[in-house]
């Protein structure tokens, strides 16, 4: 009994045969052939669960740097690529990932496009991202949005060079094919609001009466890890602590309680000192960067061992489980909102 299909192919016959060329040649096919494969009784990821350590990475980001400015380049930026699907650019099927590096005195220059886009900031102080016309500064674990069709550039005033991890939802954009870009006609696009403005106008659980947002994706555009940090702290502390999760919260949009781009979701988790969750998986395909701390994940067959700054992948309905010596802070990102507005996602925790 096969259990991977819940269709069994008939018998052909030469018949059969001769008449699949026939149909071939009118660009058409028999269901029949292909529904097992069409129609799998469960997810089928190509991209497999896989690990990058940022102690290999980094320096293959610093020969870049040592190679193309940030200009030249557009974004310097090293794609990180599943191996399961290598030469497509992505992280997993839906979603692309790197990591980017901005030296002292570096520029990032203007541009928009429909493709959403995240950072998480790794390592840095005193460089900046501008969206739409505000600065903000980029602090490690801040969790920071450049929406779909948000002018946006980056900057590098400090003496100390900037790397953060991009997540973007370019595989999907690309195959629905819905990409536009476009350049700002400046460099630099000049600054309109002061540095933390939205952060207080829409993300002080306080909003401009009677807002309406116009947009799918967050007012806000910097969660500061500082706040997240002292969240996950204080819930660890008030417990209880989920079996799977540790302490995890999801990024919202504070307009509306939702996630903060209409494709991705994010997501920050303490796991504390000792943790041995539960075996969890869902239907989303996740992204992971260790903010602080390691450990380990059991995802599918695969343990992946991964220190501080290390990014790993937990492909669709792969089950996962996280353990750590000591305490450890996990980001998280997917597509999970695009999934629960097609009404497909999918969860199954046991515990
Ligand atoms: C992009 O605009 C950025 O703005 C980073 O920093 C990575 C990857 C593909 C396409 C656009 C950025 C990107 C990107």
């Amino acid at each position: 009994m096969d259990t991977t299909s819940f269709y069994i192919k008939p018998e052909t016959s030469p018949e059969f045969l001769e008449f699949y060329e026939r149909l071939d040649k009118k660009n058409a096919a028999p269901l029949w052939e292909s529904l097992g494969e069409l129609v799998p009784v469960k997810p089928r990821p190509k991209c497999v669960p896989a690990l990058w350590r940022y102690n290999e990475i980094r320096p293959l980001l610093m020969e870049a740097g040592r190679l193309i400015t940030a200009k030249e380049a557009e974004r310097r930026v090293l794609i990180l690529e599943n191996p399961g699907i290598r030469g497509t650019s992505q992280i997993t099927e839906s979603l692309y990932a790197g990591l980017q590096l901005n030296l002292p005195g570096e520029i990032a220059p203007t541009h928009r496009h429909t493709a959403s886009a995240l950072r998480l900031v790794i390592e840095g102080n005193g460089a900046y991202t501008a969206v739409e016309g505000e600065r903000t500064t980029m602090h490690p674990g801040d969790f920071i949005l450049t929406p779909s069709w948000t002018y946006h550039d980056h900057g590098n005033p400090s003496d100390t060079l900037t790397v953060w991890m991009d997540g973007l939802d370019i595989p999907l954009v690309n195959m629905l094919n819905t990409s536009f870009a476009e350049h700002y006609p400046e460099e630099v696009q000049s600054v309109g609001r002061n540095e933390g403005d939205s952060l207080k106008r829409y993300g002080g659980n306080l909003m401009p009466v009677e807002f309406s947002p116009l947009s799918m994706s967050s007012p806000v555009f910097n969660y500061p890890y500082s706040h997240s940090r002292e969240v996950l702290d204080q819930l660890y502390r008030n417990g209880p602590l989920h079996p799977c999760h540790g302490v995890k919260m999801q990024y919202i949009n504070p307009a509306t309680g939702g996630y903060p781009m209409p494709v991705i979701g994010a997501f920050i988790q303490l796991l504390p000192a000792g943790f041995r969750g539960a075996a969890y998986r869902s239907t989303d395909a996740t992204v992971y960067c260790a903010v602080e701390g390691q450990g380990r994940s059991q995802v599918g067959d695969i343990s992946l061992d991964w220190a501080q700054h290390d990014i790993f992948v937990v492909p669709s309905w792969y089950s996962v489980s996280h353990e750590t010596k000591g305490e450890a802070v996990l980001f998280s990102f997917s597509d999970r909102p695009a999934q629960k507005a097609l009404g497909v996602w999918r969860e199954q925790t046991r515990s």
